[in-house]
């Protein structure tokens, strides 16, 4: 067996702290309505590859922002990601029924519960982010939280949905595309981001554009990675149905450019991502690694 790299010893210390968290402060499903606090914490817990969080947590380590606050805006985030995959998978949507390798919220819990469980988990979010302290400045907290409204809002992720939805059956440009998967997708990962730089010391003017640059670059790598991973993986690797955009008809990187040139791009724009970070250079590295998993990444 390999040993793990420094890498993966980061983000399985940095998961655990994340898992502790979420564990602690979901509420219980003791509480009443036991089973909405069921489908919360199904929704969220044991799953995913956390990306999001990660991020937070490696912006953090730009600006040397206490894990503590780092810990409730990853955490925060996601619970919206969360959320989104709920609604995502409604039969509204997209109408499926796996999901990180186990059944989707409304196959288990039905449709009206999964609906308020993905509710909840977005109001959670901002209670969570409102009620830990996790910047000196309450202008700054302030910040975080209409940053992370916007990202998920009508111009950001949900918005970013809607054009999805009106795009099935039509044809996108590749900047139309584009600008929907910088809504749909991009937000909520450049909110990841800049929300972790937002909890420590300032970042100058020009690094604020530069780290906007690789966020935004990132979050448009992760989408075109994840168009290639659902044509080329199986259900089984993906923990979720395969091949669904093809079968919905949806435009995708990979229906406009074809395989290779999808592939081609993401390479681009890890490239570019990595070039955003060189003035944070040597503080970028788990910046530099996530970019490296997300674009590398088989799931
Ligand atoms: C009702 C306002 C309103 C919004 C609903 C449903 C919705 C908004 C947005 C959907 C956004 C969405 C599902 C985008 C897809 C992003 C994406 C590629 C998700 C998969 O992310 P991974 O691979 O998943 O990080 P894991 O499971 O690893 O966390």
């Amino acid at each position: 067996m390999t040993p793990p790299t420094d890498f993966t010893l980061w983000s399985q210390t940095l998961c655990k702290t994340l898992e502790d968290f979420l564990q602690q402060h979901l509420p219980d499903t003791s509480i009443v309505p036991q089973r909405l606090h069921e489908a919360m914490r199904f929704a969220v817990l044991d799953g995913g590859k956390r990306v999001r969080p990660l991020l937070a947590f490696a912006a953090g380590e730009l600006v040397e922002a206490p894990v503590a606050s780092l810990t409730v805006v990853a955490a925060s985030i996601e619970l919206i990601h969360a959320y989104s995959l709920v609604h995502d998978d409604l039969p509204a949507m997209d109408n499926d029924t796996l999901r990180r390798g186990k059944p989707t919220c409304h196959v288990k819990f039905g449709e009206a519960l999964a609906l308020l469980a993905g509710d909840t988990l977005q109001s959670l979010a901002f209670q969570w982010l409102s009620e830990f302290s996790l910047h000196p400045d309450p202008r700054q907290q302030r910040f975080m939280i209409h940053q992370l409204a916007i990202a998920s809002g009508s111009r950001g992720m949900g918005g970013g949905q809607a054009i999805d939805l009106e795009s099935i059956d039509s044809s996108l440009s590749l900047p139309e595309l584009e600008a929907m998967h910088l809504k749909k997708t991009g937000a909520l990962i450049r909110a990841a981001v800049l929300l972790g730089a937002s909890c420590g010391q300032p970042l100058t003017a020009s690094e604020q554009r530069h780290l906007s640059n690789y966020a935004n670059t990132l979050g448009l790598a992760f989408q075109v990675v994840d168009d290639v991973l659902d044509a080329e993986m199986d259900t089984t690797a993906l923990g979720k149905t395969a091949g669904k955009d093809a079968a919905a008809n949806k435009p995708t990187y990979v229906s406009i450019m074809g395989l290779s040139q999808a592939k081609d791009f993401s390479r681009e724009l890890l490239r570019t991502a990595h070039e955003s970070l060189v003035p944070f250079s040597p503080r970028c590295r788990r910046l530099e690694e996530l970019a490296d998993f997300i674009v590398n990444r088989r799931s």
